[in-house]
């Protein structure tokens, strides 16, 4: 496969700007036929051929204005059509046969049980009709559906509906018309027996929208949730953003098989069905977190995305990392803020950090790629949020508003670059934004060294930093960022934030200073008191910061700190100092000692008078074995996975009354609701029910089971099925996995809970679950959600993946080869764990990259051959 580079960029030779089709539905053998309005671009010249992309089509025929071309008037090949000689301006008339029922790749039009969906994003249009599969051609759609009566009662696609009827042979049509001009990867078709939920959102200029979402009719009780957060979304983004809804219809379509989690189609967003259905007795308060945070992010790309989009796929993050930007605030306004941001940057450094630091670290922008499937990464979505967030804090919100109103208005209707959104901020701004494009260009996490002396004499804090960034593949040498460092210096005699002064000018407590280059010296003055710097508050920019903190410094910070992401920073650090020490006493087969200092710290938290119970629950919560793994220069998985219940274990056993006290404490046995209150004190509940488990106490198991028994709701039920299923005795795990198996088998998402749980846990017989698991009537091979809840929690499972005989591997490399077949953006996605070999042990070394050649071996799909090779690069 080749790759494809930014640099080659060129406008089109043609483009469209009216598309008229007709879907003839059938599962083995759809009709497609496409009437293109089709004109040569202004700023290419008059002759070029006709180049259209197609995969996997069946040509039936082929006209230019109304004429049937000779067979030597166009080329076919595998991907796509080309037609030497065109007029400037034309119609071209296309009908295509494609096979929905041999689609499991789940890109293009497919089935899903007896449902017809559609996948555009990115490059899914190519196998439904020949076009310009590119995000800059931009045209209007006119589509007419055409399916069985009875089996197909819902004929859906974008836009409006102008027009129905019956047809003979017990057949039907639907005609919609969507009047914005939108690039293919926005099309969408959806036809079923399916029902809708309806309701109604007056938008701020007073227009009705109708909203509805279809789901099978057994699903009917769960929308309430999604189309709440539907209506929520709306209306932040009007009283945030100014933006409004521009048709006078939003469907929202729940589908069981789908390649990720939602998609945002022009009038009609299609969601894997775990992405949108909740209800208290199925979905855990984080599944109905998981689903506002989805409903909003894909409401929100009707703007960020859709009426502007991008110009190439290079561009991706322009509307990923801005949208994410978006949903991510709209989630910490209408929950817990402080919640959100460290559940946000904890996923963030475990996972993105890792990403960027192996062989498929890419830039925020990438400058090639073989299969743009592959990019759909943590850093262009999450790294992409986190650079659009350092500019809001650059620019600050009014600035950064004017820029994104200035974007929305000035490209309205058009497919741009990321220095267009740019541009615009620094002009709405007055900012030069020069050096802060970096971000954009270059892969790696910057590293920043810090460290600090205060003169007593002089009453002066001079701080020293330091950035480098690693070098990443194709980039060995970086340059210096722009680097935004928010931060406070708390006195350590008066515990609180001191004023800063910097070269004279007075800055508040709490402020931003700017790295911009290799080193850089701040000198702080007028400062009565010693101070302990709090770096990076908030993470206020997507960096590894190290800074000599002693044990005694982040307790105070712990206790001291202003600013709670910080805190909470404060006490991970500790514990990974604590965790740092186990892990090279478990190494050396030393004795382990709890450090004191920790359970102090404990202590006070669980004691303290702390009225935010959500960010409690996140200060008692371990760093994850993900995130240990992460701070280590050669991953040991066993070292870390003991170490970590070391700690675990010695706090619970030290504090096992406060925990069981905070236990009790939050106990509610009022109506389920996915409330920022409720949800708080369920987790501070069931962070202490885990210590308690950690020791399996006689009392935790018994609260354990009876948590379980009582069946109250999801969140609930799961944490305690995870701990019983987690302990050391199967006698408390196989009855309540089975109760829970037999109980929910006829709920798809609730089964892939119950695969989930039973291969994370970390008793040697993970693996073998696995292996029966494959065979459960309620796995398939072709459902992604179940590739992920079983085979994808499986490779989590940090002690069970890595045996040191390689099954692990194994059993992972078998499924990337039948996927590879099956479904190549999954396969592709599947490897990922395997990648990171670098990290391990020599034995662990050639047993992963061993089922890498394995795999390598195969006839690989672009998606798999592009990250293999990048693996063994
Ligand atoms: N823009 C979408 C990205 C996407 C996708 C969605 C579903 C299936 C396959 C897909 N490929 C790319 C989703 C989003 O970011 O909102
Ligand atoms: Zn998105």
């Amino acid at each position: 496969p080749q790759a494809i580079y930014l640099s080659d960029y060129r406008p089109p030779a043609y483009r469209v700007t009216h598309t008229e089709l007709t879907f003839d539905l059938d599962p083995a053998a759809t009709r497609v036929k496409a009437r293109l309005h089709v004109e040569r671009h202004p700023e290419r010249e008059a002759g070029e051929a006709l180049e259209l992309d197609g995969e996997q089509l069946t040509l039936k025929s082929i006209a230019i204005d109304g004429q049937p071309l000779e067979e030597d008037e166009y080329q076919l090949t595998e991907q796509g059509l080309r037609v030497a000689r065109v007029p400037s301006r034309f119609l071209l008339d296309t009908e295509v046969e494609i096979a929905p029922e041999r689609n499991t790749a789940l890109e293009g039009l497919y089935r899903s049980g007896g449902m017809f969906c559609t996948q555009c994003e990115a490059e899914g249009f190519r196998r439904i009709t020949f076009y310009p599969d590119r995000p800059d051609v931009m045209a209007t759609f006119s589509t007419t559906v055409i399916g069985d009566a009875a089996s197909l009662p819902v004929l859906l696609s974008n836009g409006n509906p102008v027009e129905k009827g019956e047809l003979p042979n017990g057949r039907h049509f639907v005609t919609w018309e969507d009047p914005h001009p939108k690039p293919c990867y926005l099309f969408a078709l959806v036809a079923g027996d399916l029902k809708k939920v309806e309701d109604h959102f007056t938008t701020m200029s007073g227009r009705d929208v109708t909203l509805q979402i279809w789901v099978e009719e057994e699903n009917l009780g769960k929308t309430d949730h999604a189309m709440a957060s539907l209506k929520r979304a709306m209306r932040w983004d009007e009283e945030t953003y100014g933006r409004e809804y521009d048709l006078d219809l939003f469907m929202i379509v729940a589908v069981n098989d789908f390649n990720m989690g939602a998609m945002e189609n022009k009038g009609l967003n299609i969601f894997n069905s775990a992405a949108v259905l909740t209800h208290p007795d199925t979905a855990t308060d984080a599944a109905f977190q998981r689903v506002e945070g989805i409903v909003a992010h894909e409401y929100f790309h009707n703007w960020s995305g859709n009426r502007v989009t991008c110009r190439d796929w290079f561009q991706l993050s322009l509307k990923e990392g801005f949208t994410v930007f978006r949903d991510q605030s709209f989630s910490a306004d209408v929950n817990s803020a402080p919640v959100k941001r460290i559940e946000d940057v904890s996923f963030f450094r475990t996972a993105q950090f890792a990403e960027d630091a192996g062989p498929t670290a890419h830039p925020v922008r990438p400058d090639h790629y073989i299969e743009i499937g592959n990019f759909y990464t943590l850093t262009i979505y999450e790294k992409g949020a986190e650079i659009v967030r350092m500019l809001r804090n650059l620019v600050g919100w009014e600035a950064f508003r004017r820029g994104s109103d200035l974007y929305f208005s000035r490209f309205d209707g058009q497919a741009v670059t990321i220095e267009d959104f740019v541009s615009c901020m620094a002009e709405a701004s007055g900012h030069n934004l020069d050096q802060f494009m970096l971000w954009y260009s270059q892969a790696g996490t910057p590293e920043i060294d810090a460290h600090g002396e205060y003169d007593y004499a002089r009453a002066e804090y001079r701080l020293i930093l330091r950035q480098r960034t690693p070098a990443t593949p194709g980039q060995p040498d970086k340059q210096a960022l722009h680097i935004p460092i928010r931060l406070g210096l708390v006195g350590t005699k008066s515990g609180r934030d001191l004023a800063l002064t910097l070269d004279g000018e007075s800055l508040g407590r709490d402020a931003v200073i700017h790295l911009r280059e290799d080193e850089q010296e701040f000198v702080f003055t007028d400062l009565a008191e010693a101070p302990v710097p709090s770096l990076a508050r908030g993470f206020s920019a997507p960096i590894k910061l190290n800074f000599p903190y002693s044990r005694e410094d982040l307790a105070f910070l712990l206790a001291n700190d202003s600013d709670g992401f910080n805190r909470w920073d404060a006490g991970q650090r500790l514990s990974l100092l604590a965790l740092d020490d186990l892990i090279a006493a478990h190494r050396n087969g030393v004795e382990k000692v709890m450090d004191g200092r920790v359970i102090e710290a404990f202590r006070t938290l669980l004691t303290g008078d702390t009225d935010d119970k959500a960010v409690l629950a996140e200060m008692l919560t371990l760093p994850s074995e993900a995130y240990i793994a992460e701070q280590q220069p050669l991953v040991d998985v066993d070292a870390i996975h003991a170490a970590r219940q070391f700690v675990k274990q010695s706090l619970a056993r030290t504090l096992r009354d406060e925990f069981l006290a905070v236990y009790q404490a939050n106990r509610d046995d009022s109506p389920y609701a996915p409330e920022p209150d409720q949800i708080a004190a369920r987790s501070l509940k069931n962070v202490a029910l885990s210590y308690l488990m950690s020791i399996e106490d006689e009392e935790g198991v018994e609260l354990a089971q009876q948590q379980f028994e009582a069946e109250h709701n999801m969140t609930d039920v799961r944490h305690a099925l995870t701990l019983l299923t987690h302990s050391s005795r199967d006698d408390l795990a196989d009855p309540a996995l089975k109760a829970f198996g037999r109980k929910w088998a006829h709920d798809p998402l609730v089964m892939d809970q119950w695969f989930s749980i039973q291969v994370s846990r970390p008793q040697a017989d993970a693996l073998e679950r696995v292996k029966f698991l494959m065979d459960h009537p309620a796995f398939s091979l072709t459902n992604p959600n179940k590739v992920r809840a079983l085979i994808g929690a499986f490779a989590q499972n940090r002690v069970n993946f890595h045996r040191l005989d390689g099954e692990g591997y194994k059993l992972l490399a078998d499924v990337v080869i039948e996927l590879n077949r099956l479904n190549p953006e999954i396969a592709a996605r599947m490897i990922t764990p395997l990648t990171r070999w670098a990290r391990y042990d020599e034995t662990r070394q050639e047993l992963m990259k061993a089922e890498l050649e394995r795999i390598r071996a195969e006839d690989l799909s672009p998606n798999v051959y592009e990250v293999v090779e990048k693996a063994l690069a």
